[in-house]
């Protein structure tokens, strides 16, 4: 086996998943704000090496998704970050797109900026300690979107930086995610993801990129934040797997699933209703940001003696994934 799918099916072993806490500062400036906390290179620090240090984390977390900023960070511990999660057994990734911006001539969809120098900045990444990178794609649903010019050109570079970093010894997640905002049905979500993913398995195949040595990360198939008559977590299971039976080929070795603004508990459920489905050619897990981290940011809020508790919230929902990846979660084990 190739030393990037040995690292990939690392990154899916039965029991674990990624930790997503490659938030720009954008993004955990606002985090940090629904908590009253100054969103500092030393507040980042704190929270994330904080988090990275919750004790027994290694046995349901297999890698941590860095941003730039961290990756360069020294933990407590004194070693340099990505060292330090190497050294307890967790493999330290790093995000490697520069943001989605607007895509010209379609308004309201964005494309993913960062392909221009991306190969020297693999390169240095890699230097670092990095072993996976993550890149994301965002695909809006609304009136007549996506359009094929914005599931296209996303799919295109997504596909370019998959491409890059099997040559520089990095194992691509590859997300497209198809945002859950609107009123919509379960079916308008099932159809934009179908699309999408198409065009992005099209896009790696045309590229020559080694499926194998990739891990997938969509959005779940779900009803809009806003349906009225939402999708129950059965449906969503049986449609988040029949859409990917549809589109993405036995040879990648996982699906890591990304929350995108569900519950952290729903989240856990539609993991666990899956797995429970079973029957599929790839490993079914999870690479959760909120979804892992909202209960913990909220026990921290910007206080280090209560740091203990923000390991254990983190700790707790780590289990449960970690439970939900065979099919033995239950919400009755939310309250233990
Ligand atoms: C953790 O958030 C990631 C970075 O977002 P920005 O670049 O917008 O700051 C994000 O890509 C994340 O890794 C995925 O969306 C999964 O996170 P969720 O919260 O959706 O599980």
């Amino acid at each position: 086996m190739s030393k990037l799918e040995t690292t990939a099916r690392q990154l899916v072993a039965p029991k674990k998943g990624i930790l997503a806490a490659d938030e720009s500062t954008g993004t955990i400036g606002k985090r940090f704000a629904s908590v009253n906390v100054d969103s500092t290179a030393e507040s980042r620090c704190a929270y994330r090496d904080g988090l990275f240090l919750a004790d027994g984390l290694s046995e349901f977390v297999s890698g941590v998704i860095l941003y730039d900023e961290t990756l360069r960070q020294t933990s407590s511990t004194g070693q340099p970050i990505p060292e330090m999660l190497a050294a307890r057994g967790i493999l330290p990734g790093i995000k490697v797109d520069t943001g989605a911006k607007e895509l010209a001539g379609c308004p309201g969809e964005k494309i993913t900026e960062g392909l221009d120098g991306l190969r020297d900045r693999l390169v240095e990444y890699a230097g670092l300690g990095a072993r996976f990178a993550k890149w994301r794609a965002v695909i809006t649903i609304g009136d007549g979107i996506p359009s094929e010019t914005c599931i296209d050109v996303n799919a295109h570079a997504l596909a370019r930086y998959a491409a890059l970093c099997v040559e520089n010894g990095l194992v691509p997640i590859v997300e497209p995610e198809v945002l859950m905002d609107g009123a919509h049905p379960i079916e308008t979500c099932y159809a934009a993801t179908h699309r999408a993913q198409t065009a992005v398995f099209a896009a790696l195949v045309k590229q020559r990129v080694p499926l194998e040595q990739i891990l997938l990360k969509p959005n779940m198939v779900l009803s809009g934040s806003d349906c009225p008559k939402p999708a129950d977590v059965h449906e969503v299971a049986v449609q988040t797997l029949r859409c990917l039976k549809n589109t993405v080929p036995a040879a990648v070795p996982g699906i890591v699933f990304l929350s995108g603004g569900q519950s952290d508990e729903l989240a856990t459920a539609h993991l666990n209703e899956m797995n429970k489905l079973g029957d599929c050619p790839w490993e079914i897990s999870f690479s959760y940001g909120r979804a892992l981290q909202a209960p913990a940011l909220k026990a921290w809020a910007g206080q280090a003696d209560q740091m203990v508790d923000a390991q254990a919230a983190l700790f707790k929902r780590a289990r449960l994934n970690g439970l939900a990846r065979s099919g033995d979660y239950s919400d009755s084990l939310e309250a233990a």
